[in-house]
């Protein structure tokens, strides 16, 4: 089995509605489970402002898939919900990224593994670290998940929606 994180985000329609049902599709993929959760947080959007706020939230998953069939499963789910491509950065109904697959490093024309902004973005490293200790190492960098969040630039604008911290995927979504 693999260990798999993946950040979720939202920022059009029924954006809590968009993770759940990304939730539960990841667990349907074939061979993989979703064994775990951040909180949901809200936060301010990075890259293109102009649009509205996110829900953001990292699941941990285990899968026997390789990253390249796992992220063909991925891109259906996204496809499913709507996705839409018309702005890089901007507005999605639902954006799932692979964040990390075990300890690999992974670059092909489809696929960078870890995600390459994920270390200069608050809105994936905070629900990461309800997943992960502050001492953890991406690999790759030197500095560690609690240092990347100190020196992050995007600090402001993120907020608990839905706490959870580290607890089972689907109680989030049960009250
Ligand atoms: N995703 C982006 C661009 N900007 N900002 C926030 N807050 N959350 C996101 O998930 C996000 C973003 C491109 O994937
Ligand atoms: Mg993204
Ligand atoms: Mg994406």
């Amino acid at each position: 089995m693999n260990q798999v994180y993946v950040a979720l985000g939202s920022n059009m329609g029924v954006r809590e509605q968009f993770l759940k049902e990304a939730v539960y599709d990841l667990h349907a993929i074939p061979e993989t489970k979703v064994v775990r959760s951040s909180s949901i947080y809200e936060t301010e959007p990075v890259g293109y402002t102009n649009q509205a706020q996110f829900l953001n939230m990292v699941v941990e998953v285990q899968t026997s898939l390789s990253p390249a069939d796992l992220l063909k499963e991925t891109a259906f789910i996204e496809q499913r919900h709507h996705r839409k491509r018309d702005v890089r950065w901007g507005p999605r109904t639902l954006d799932i990224d692979i964040l990390l697959y075990n300890m690999e490093n992974i670059k092909t024309n489809e696929l960078e593994i870890p995600h390459p902004r994920m270390t200069q973005r608050m809105f994936v490293l905070r629900p990461l670290h309800d997943l992960l200790p502050g001492s953890f190492l991406i690999p790759d960098e030197t500095a560690t998940l609690s240092e990347l969040i100190r020196h992050c630039p995007d600090k402001e604008g993120i907020y608990v929606w839905k706490h959870n911290a580290g607890g089972g995927a689907f109680a989030l979504f049960e009250s």
